[in-house]
């Protein structure tokens, strides 16, 4: 036996993977073993466009000699430093270089390691904040259908794809959810945000007058709802949603950790819509997905409400060991740079037309019964095969690695967003392989 050429047996691998299909995947792995760019190469050295940036987060490409530098230099330097009641520079210097690029006054930040703790952090920043203004009668926290906020208990909770919650009990008590924006029988094959359904965020009226507007703390919601299948808001419903926050004094959080990062054009996704949430979650792009890490922005009216009673009390007792970790920071740091320099904030929007062109081409191919697209966000979706959902898209999954690109798959949805940096031509082979892939599968 020539060792080299069998690559060792994954099928009693130790390893528990995460949202995977386990024993299916460890017979027939899907291995990436280096990354440069737009591109991933496997073990064999086969190379692949990387249609989803990872997994929504290398927005600049792959291994940026700045950023790969920035972290060799940092853990040579200070590996790990606490910010409880200690810090070190870095973490200030990132906090005031993200205030910076924050959108309105949503300037003071709290660091986490991912998105989903962003997720839990905003919620119970929303609860402790009307706590402190004498709205402890504030408890309620309103997701949407479809919506997705992690795994942690918070954000499994205000999430609404029922496979990620029904397993896991009762989850946090108080939540409810509005109805999600997918109507494909009005708003089939649009082409950035849908002109009908912005009425669906009246959907909160009506969670109002169930549980009484005085008892509800927040709304959380994706400006776009990235892992729930691509679905862009309607016209006009965003704007909406936050005018009845507005009216009975619930806080709007607008969880970014996807359309941050100049997945739309713009910084974030709130600057894109033109609608001022209250909090803000983020996490991937934040270091381009080198060194995990995540933080939640904040208006300055939140941050000052946290800021009163005894200066010997800590205000605000949450947060994690690796909160503003050296290494995130030194990662981060290197990120806005690589995307401030090289323009990545604006060039979603510069990609967008021809993006968005290049998506919609592939209506009329085998079993397309929608295509939506907004930013460098593209979603294909299939129609399901009979008594096997999922199963259509995973085949074109497959396929397309084969073929030499890696795109995700939910459902029957195809997802693509790929790093900013990609150039034209890359666009049109990522499409092509879809297209191939599509005409092959039944
Ligand atoms: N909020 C949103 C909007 C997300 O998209 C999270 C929170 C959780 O982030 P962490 O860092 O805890 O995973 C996410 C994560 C997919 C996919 O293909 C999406 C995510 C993660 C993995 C896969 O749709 N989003």
């Amino acid at each position: 036996m020539n060792d080299r050429a069998t690559p060792p047996s994954l099928e009693n691998s130790a390893f528990f993977m995460p949202f995977s299909m386990n024993r299916h995947f460890k017979k027939a792995p899907r291995l990436l073993a280096r990354a440069q760019g737009v591109h991933y190469y496997t073990p064999e050295g086969r190379k692949l466009i990387d249609g989803i940036s990872g997994l929504w987060c290398v927005n600049a490409g792959h291994c940026r000699e700045r950023i790969v530098s920035a972290v060799q230099k940092q853990v040579a330097e200070l590996d790990f430093a606490p910010t409880f009641q200690m810090g070190h520079p870095l973490a200030f210097e990132f906090a005031d270089k993200l205030a910076s690029l924050a959108p309105a006054d949503l300037k003071r930040i709290f660091f986490t390691n991912s998105g989903s703790e962003s997720v839990d952090t905003a919620l119970k920043l929303a609860l402790a904040y009307h706590r402190a203004r004498g709205e402890g009668h504030r408890v309620r926290l309103i997701g949407r259908e479809r919506g997705y906020h992690g795994v942690n208990f918070g954000g499994t909770a205000v999430g609404g794809m029922v496979g990620n919650r029904k397993i896991f009990g009762a989850l946090v008590a108080g939540v409810d959810h509005i109805r999600h924006t997918h109507d494909p029988e009005k708003n089939a094959f649009s082409r950035g945000q849908p002109r009908h359904g912005a009425e669906l965020a009246d959907d909160l009226e009506r969670l109002c007058a169930l549980h009484d507007p005085s008892t509800i703390a927040a709304v959380i919601v994706e400006p776009v709802a990235c892992s729930g299948g691509v679905l862009v808001p309607p016209v006009g419903y965003l704007e909406r949603l936050r005018a009845i926050c507005d009216q009975h004094g619930i806080l709007l959080i607008f969880d970014e950790v996807i359309t941050g990062w100049g997945r739309l054009g713009k910084t974030f996704g709130t600057q894109h819509f033109n609608v001022i949430p209250d909090l803000i979650t983020t996490a991937k792009g934040i270091t381009n997905g080198t060194v995990p890490m995540g933080a939640v922005f904040m208006r300055e009216q939140l941050y000052q409400a946290f800021m009163t009673g005894p200066e010997k009390a800590i205000e605000m007792p949450h947060g994690y060991t690796y909160s503003s970790h050296p290494l995130a920071c030194a990662a981060g740091l290197a990120t806005m740079q690589v995307y401030e320099e090289e323009g990545l904030f604006t060039r979603a929007a510069e990609l967008w037309s021809y993006w968005e062109e290049q998506a919609h081409a592939l209506k009329g191919l085998p079993n397309v019964i929608d295509i939506r697209n907004i930013g460098l966000i593209a979603a294909i979706e299939l129609a399901p095969r009979a008594g096997a959902p999922g199963a259509r898209a995973l085949d074109a999954h497959i396929k397309a690695f084969e073929r030499g690109a890696y795109i995700r798959v939910a459902a029957d949805i195809i997802a693509l967003a790929p790093p900013l940096i990609i150039a034209k031509s890359d666009i049109d082979q990522l499409f092509e392989i879809v297209r191939e892939v599509l005409k092959t599968t039944d």
